[in-house]
Parts: structure tokens; C-alpha cells; sequence
């Protein structure tokens, strides 16, 4: 068992390194992985999402390796019944990789050449072990000896490996690399600003109205970040155009830069939840480039594509009208974060981001909904996605202990591209009582709200809930975020004493 799981973990530790050398973006496991995330149904990925949070992917990969470290001690079992047994299980091993790698989006021949590394250092530690250990089996008055041999061999190799690995990060560099470059890069037109004074009611504990890169949410289904140079990164603009055009980096910054405060959120939100944040975002209009390349009368959505092989379609109108949807390339100020698409991705106002918000953007297809669907839209979710009214309670805290009295409660509201008109809260089902607004640039960013309201000595259930500048009021029917958004009314219970 012990030589099986030896060789395995070197296979891997070469094919990793060979990935790494290459500077091919993902080592054998985690192509499995993203082929288990690709093959993995919409439901059962959102429960996945909810219930590990950040950890779904690094509990995938592990759970991945477990199982693989129980296949590499099978192998060393099975040597004992022939030295080909173990080969079933490498060659399987292999060719389940070898799929999932030759599968992705554009993988070509030296995608293989990882898989084959790690089959070869498989094969060859593996019968290099084990023949230690069959010739002490043989001439038993050896077998002190060869057992010196065995462990020295599997010390030997487990080292190597562990430096093989290593030393495979180290040349891969490339997201060092990007990271250099993004730090570097000075884009004309990008400018740093505070959030405006009127926008935070200062009440503590509510989420900032700015939020800053590190801490805003994210959402993606790939495991190794693409890590795309400026210089290497072009879009490509094709279909129902009547001129198709494809824009360098340096094009696109050279056109007129937009600057506006967005809220981003997520349809997997649930009522009360996190996956949502707000920035300034730079870039170039999507609407202006598209006017340029004459948008044919039949086209009525874009189907975006990122270099990491993940795809949606976007309503053509929410591009083209008078939002300030755009190919963003900073946030707060800053070149995108590469966790946040860099060095270009779409943000669109008013929708959410599994059907809009592509980070690391390389393609937009003019199109319709008919020949087009979304990598989320395939697994169940609506194809259209313009976000819910919705509101949230930051203090306090649902279960804490307040004092009786005048308690402060606060928040925030949104309804994107329509804009919050209101904002009220109900304690025990009584009358709803209108709530102080933040004053906000635009109808496109979420709304602080704040009001104080007498408690009595008790628990308390408080709701809130927002009323949209087309006045609509937030419902209070519950409804999970699948297949278009959650609804509800976020309510906390607080005791008050
Ligand atoms: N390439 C790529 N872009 C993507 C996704 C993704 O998985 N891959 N997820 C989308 C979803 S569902 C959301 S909510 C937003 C989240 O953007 P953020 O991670 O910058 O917050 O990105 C969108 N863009
Ligand atoms: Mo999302």
C-alpha cells in the first residue's frame, strides 16, 4: 500500500510540476474537478455552494485527492497478484484524466503531456518499489537489508517529489507574473474617488456603501484563475454585426472611459445574505462600441464568453440602452483584481451576474436567445436575470441583546437600474415605519437606510422591507434563489432588556 500511494503522489507531484513548466493553467486534478463542476446538475450545485460557502471548490479538490489516494493503495495491493494489476489502475487513472484535460476549451496536444509525465513516474516508481520489496519476499535472509533499501527508495522518492512540485510552482509563475503587471499598469482615465459623504448614515455595523475589492464577494467555477496579460488579451466581436471587430487592450483603453458606482449581486443571494457588493467601476461603454459595428434588427442578445471557457447571454438591450453597461477594467480605482476578472469584464446595471457579468471576457457573440443559452441557464437557471427589489437588516444582528429603549436599526436596499424610493421596517407584525436614505449618485447602487425605533423590554421580530422608485413593494412571499432570485423579507429576532 505504502509503495502505491508513493508512486501515486509522485505521479501527481510530476504532472503538476510538467503543467507547472508548461505554464498550462490546470494540472490533471483540477481539470477533474472543473469536469465534476461542469457535470454537476444546478441544483445540486447550489446546495453545494450554500452549505461550503468559499470551501466548495477546495473540499471538491479534496475530496478528489481522497479518493485518489485510496486508488493509489489499491494499486499497491494489487501488486501482489501480478505485476500488471497495478497497471489497470494507473492506465485508468490516466484516461479519466486525460479526458477531463483534453476536454476543456481550446486544450491542445501539450495539454496531454502532463497526464502522460504522471502515468510514466507512476509506472516506474511503482515497479521500482515494489521489485525492492518482492526480492525480500524471494531470499528471506536479505530482508533486512532490502527493507533498508525499500524505506531508503520510498524516502527518496518522497522527497523528490515534494521538490519536484515545489519547483514546478516556482517556474509556473504565472499569476506572479500577471500580479507584477496589473500593479504596474496606469490607465489613463481611471480615477480614484471617495464615496460621496451623503451616501453612509455612519450608523456602525451597517456594510459600507463602498465595498472595498478585498472584501467583495465572488463567485466563479473555475479553480486556477486565468491569468491573462494586458497584452495577450483581446475581444473578439462577431455575429448579427454588420462589421466584426476584434479590440486589444490597448484599443479598448484608448476609448473614452466611463466611470459609475454599480452594485454587483449574485441570483444566489439568499434573503439577508452577502453575495453583493458596490463599486465605481471604469471602462468603455458597451453601447457606444456596438453602435459603431451595426447591430443587425434581429439580434437580441450577446453571448459572452471568458477565457476560462465559462459562458452567458445577455439581454441586448440592457447593453445598448442608456445603463452604463460596460467592459469594465477597474474597480475603486484600481486595475481589476485578477479574482475579479482581470484584465477585462463585463458589469452590467440592473442584472445579475450569472447572466451578465463576465470576468476575464475574450468573446462576445451578437445573437439570439434562441441559438444562445448561459452556462447557469443550461443548469436550470432563468435565462433572463434582472435583479429583485430587495433589503437587508446589518444591526443589530439577528439574536442579539439590545437595551429597551430607542434602538438604532440599519441596512441597505436595492433594486438596481430602478432605485429605492423607500425604505421601511415593522417590529411584531405593528404599523411600518418609514426609514432614513442615504442620498445616492444614481439608481444603480444600492441605499443605506437607518431608524430608530422605541423597544420595549422583550423579544422582538423586526422586518424590513424596500419600496422601488416604480413603486413596487418588496414582497413578502419566500421564495429560494433558484430559478431567478430569492424574495422574502429579511427579519431578526432581538431581546431587549
Ligand atoms: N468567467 C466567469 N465569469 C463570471 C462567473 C464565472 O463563474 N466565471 N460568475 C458570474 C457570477 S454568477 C457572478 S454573481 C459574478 C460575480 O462577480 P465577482 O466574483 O467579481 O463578485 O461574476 C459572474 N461572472
Ligand atoms: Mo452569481
Amino acid at each position: 500500500m505504502l509503495a502505491g500511494v508513493l508512486a501515486g503522489l509522485s505521479g501527481l507531484a510530476t504532472s503538476y510540476a510538467t503543467a507547472g513548466v508548461l505554464t498550462i493553467r490546470e494540472a490533471p486534478v483540477v481539470a477533474v474537478a472543473e469536469q465534476v463542476i461542469k457535470l454537476t446538475p444546478g441544483a445540486a450545485a447550489e446546495r453545494a455552494i450554500s452549505i461550503l460557502g468559499h470551501y466548495d471548490k477546495p473540499a471538491l479538490v479534496t475530496g478528489i485527492l481522497v479518493l485518489l489516494l485510496a486508488c493509489f493503495a489499491a494499486a499497491g495491493l494489487l501488486a501482489r497478484g501480478g505485476w500488471w494489476r497495478p497497471m489497470l489502475v494507473w492506465i485508468a487513472l490516466a484516461g479519466l484524466g486525460l479526458a477531463s484535460v483534453v476536454t476543456q476549451r481550446n486544450a491542445g496536444l501539450v495539454d496531454a503531456l502532463p497526464v502522460l509525465v504522471g502515468l510514466v513516474t507512476w509506472i516506474t516508481v511503482h515497479s521500482a518499489l515494489t521489485d525492492a520489496l518482492f526480492r525480500e519476499q524471494r531470499r528471506p535472509e536479505l530482508a533486512s537489508r532490502e527493507r533498508r533499501v525499500f524505506l531508503m527508495v520510498a524516502g527518496a522518492v518522497s522527497v523528490a517529489s515534494v521538490g519536484i512540485a515545489v519547483a514546478g510552482r516556482f517556474v509556473g509563475a504565472g499569476r506572479r507574473h500577471v500580479e507584477v503587471s496589473r500593479r504596474l499598469l496606469r490607465i489613463p482615465g481611471v480615477t480614484r474617488r471617495q464615496a460621496p459623504a451623503a451616501t453612509s448614515l455612519g450608523l456602525r455595523g451597517t456594510a459600507p456603501w463602498q465595498t472595498p475589492n478585498e472584501d467583495f464577494y465572488r463567485i466563479d467555477t473555475t479553480i486556477a484563475l486565468p491569468t491573462i496579460e494586458p497584452e495577450e488579451w483581446s475581444l473578439r466581436i462577431h455575429g448579427l454585426v454588420d462589421r466584426e471587430l476584434t479590440l486589444t487592450y490597448s484599443d479598448l483603453v484608448a476609448r473614452r472611459m466611463t466611470e459609475s458606482w454599480i452594485t454587483l449581486n449574485c441570483v444566489s443571494n439568499e434573503v439577508g445574505g452577502g453575495l453583493i457588493g458596490n463599486a465605481r467601476w471604469s471602462g468603455i461603454r458597451i453601447a457606444d462600441l456596438l453602435a459603431d459595428l451595426g447591430v443587425s434588427a434581429d439580434a437580441d442578445c450577446v453571448l459572452q464568453t471568458s477565457h476560462d471557457g465559462w459562458f452567458c447571454a445577455t439581454p441586448l438591450e440592457t447593453l445598448t440602452d442608456d445603463r452604463d453597461a460596460m467592459l469594465a477594467v477597474a474597480m475603486n480605482g484600481r486595475p481589476l483584481p485578477i479574482e475579479h476578472g482581470f484584465p477585462v469584464r463585463t458589469i452590467v446595471p440592473g442584472l445579475y451576474g450569472y447572466v451578465s457579468a463576465t470576468k476575464w471576457v475574450v468573446d462576445y457573440e451578437v445573437t439570439t436567445f434562441d441559438q444562445a443559452v448561459g452556462y447557469w441557464t443550461t443548469k436550470g437557471w432563468s435565462a433572463e436575470g434582472p435583479v429583485k427589489i430587495a433589503s437587508r437588516i446589518d444591526v443589530p444582528r439577528s439574536g442579539d441583546d439590545v437595551s429597551a429603549g430607542a434602538v438604532s436599526f440599519g441596512g441597505v436596499a436595492w433594486r438596481q437600474h430602478t432605485g429605492i424610493a423607500a425604505v421601511e421596517v415593522q417590529v411584531d407584525g405593528n404599523e411600518w415605519e418609514r426609514a432614513e436614505l442615504g442620498e445616492v449618485p444614481s439608481v444603480d447602487t444600492w441605499v443605506q437606510w437607518a431608524v430608530t425605533l422605541d423597544l420595549t423590554e422583550g423579544d422582538h421580530e423586526v422586518r424590513v422591507r424596500a419600496i422601488g422608485k416604480d413603486g413596487e413593494t418588496q414582497t413578502s412571499v419566500v421564495a429560494s434563489p433558484d430559478p431567478d432570485g430569492s424574495t422574502g423579507l429579511h427579519t431578526i429576532e432581538v431581546s431587549a432588556s
